[in-house]
Order: C-alpha cells, then structure tokens, then sequence
C-alpha cells in the first residue's frame, strides 16, 4: 500500500491504524504514514494472486475456529472461557495471531457479543451463557501478514420463533449481498439488497458500523454499508477483498457505546441484534467465499 499523502509506499512503510471518531460513533478507517506522518484515508487496494492465496489461507483459518468453538458454546460457558479457547486453538494450533487483541486497546481475542449487544462485546469470566440466548462469535486471524475475518450467531438451546426469525433474516442478508458480488455490481447495490430484505422482514439496519476491505490492514477501504441505493457507490473489480456483516436489530436501528468499556455497543432500546459476517474476494466474473464454513455451500 502507497501512502496516499507523500507517496512512500510498499513493505518499508509501516502503516499505523486509527480509527477516527466523526459524528456519535462512524468508524472512519484511516491510517498514519510512518514516513511523512500524516493521517490520511486509504484507496482501495487489489490483490494478486499470491496475496489472494495468503487471503485464502488467513480465511480459512478463520473460518476453522468458528467450527472449532461451535460444540462450546453451550448453557453455563462463559465468553471468557470461549475467549481463551480461540485464543489458544489460533496462537497454538494455527500458529496465526488474533488480530482483537490490543487492536486499538481491544482487550480480548475474539468480539463476543449477546442477546442486545450489537458488536465487538468483551469476553469476560462474569458472563455465563443461558438458555434463549443468542450470540455473535467475531474471529479474526491474521496468518503470513493477512487477515480473514468472520462472524456467526450461535443460538443457545432453544429461542422463540421471532427470535430465530431475526437470526435467519440476517443470514439470509449475508447470503443475498454475497450472490450479487462479481465486477460491475455497486456496493449500493450490496447495502440495498441487505436494507429491503431487512426492512421488508420488519427489522432495521445498523447504520454506525459497516463491511470494510480486508487485507495486510484489518480494516481498509472501501467501506461496505448495509443499506443504500441501487446503482450507487463503489463499483467493484476483480482483486478486491472485502467483508460484508450485517447487523439487524428487532426495534429500531440506534445503537448506544459503551461509556465504560468504550467498546460495547448496544441497541439503544435493548431489543435483540444479531450479525454474520464473511471475508469474501471478487473474481473475474463472481466472488470467493474465503472464510466460507464447510457447512455453507456457495
Ligand atoms: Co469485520
């Protein structure tokens, strides 16, 4: 990557990776260029092929840790206790690291995010799971300087029908923006796909946290929103990689971040949200599923 301010660019660039803070909570990936210092947003990279392969690799493995933990997740687990399962299947198994930890502070190597919580929940001993309740497992990995990133509900035991309903809708979300992506779609057309299928099911979108590329940087450009007009945005190309993880709420789509912790967000009327999430790469005419579970047939 090229530093879009000086032009320095390629391996001896290291790149520093903030997030800035514009309006109550619109995450901003941007980074600083250790060379001339400034802060600037990034372009749109595209991969080759053997960057492609590393992608494959790091999604992969992501995607195994979320198979990995699944028969885990159970009543009476805690998310610390998933917490230091993924940690140590991806440190000690996988020889890969958990890109969460210390990533801007973030103190845990996996997000795991129940019932109202909407993203990046913290793991912690205190939070013991229960029946009816529904959980965001959020790994990811970065192996051989790459990253691959992905999410998946867990439903704990059995939930009522409206809850399941939430849960499916939002899969099905994911599923419908994957099938559209190949060169030529608009990320508008990804976000609007998301939005109606959302919205005609009666649920609202998350507006404060989006898809972003993926790559040597956890989060780059572009940013994938979840809801937006047909024919609009960003036209993608081959050689792109990016994720798509939609977040849908029960109630309304207003979210709430955490005072305290600086990380947890929540729906603002504590309704339930859930989210899934791939890492997906555009190819000559569709998409690769990168971190696609051998469960998912694309
Ligand atoms: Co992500």
């Amino acid at each position: 990557m090229h530093c879009a301010a000086c032009g320095a660019g390629g391996q001896a660039v290291s790149i520093a990776q903030v997030l800035l803070y514009n309006g109550p909570a619109l995450n901003i990936p941007a980074v600083i260029c250790q060379s001339c210092k400034r802060l600037h947003t990034m372009a749109i990279s595209i991969k080759t092929p053997q960057e492609l392969e590393k992608m494959r690799v790091a999604g992969r493995l992501a995607a195994e840790v979320l198979e990995m933990i699944g028969p885990y997740v159970q009543a009476g687990v805690s998310t610390g206790e998933l917490d230091r399962l993924c940690h140590d299947y991806i440190v000690n198994v996988q020889q890969a690291i958990p890109a969460p930890l210390n990533y801007n502070g973030f103190p845990k190597s996996i997000c795991t995010s129940v019932n109202h919580v909407v993203c990046h929940g913290i793991p912690s001993d205190a939070k013991i799971l229960k029946k009816g309740d529904i959980i965001n497992i959020d790994v990811t990995v970065i192996k051989d300087g790459y990253h691959g990133d992905t999410s998946k509900m867990f439903v704990i035991d059995e939930v009522p029908a409206h809850v399941g309903r939430l849960v499916e809708v939002t899969k099905q979300c994911l599923y419908r923006a994957i099938e559209i992506v190949r060169p030529g779609t608009r990320l508008g057309d990804i976000g609007h796909v998301i939005q109606s299928l959302a919205e005609s099911n009666h649920f609202s979108v998350v507006r404060e946290y989006c898809g972003h590329g993926i790559g040597r940087i956890f989060h780059e450009d572009p940013q994938v929103l979840h809801f937006g007009k047909p024919g609009t945005g960003v036209v993608l190309q081959e050689g792109m990689t990016f994720t798509i993880e939609p977040m849908l709420n029960a109630g309304t789509h207003h979210t709430k971040l955490s005072k305290s912790d600086g990380w947890t967000v929540t729906t603002r009327d504590r309704r339930l949200s859930a989210q899934w999430e791939h890492t997906l790469a555009v190819t000559s005419d569709g998409v690769e599923v990168l971190t696609r579970r051998s469960d998912e047939h694309f």
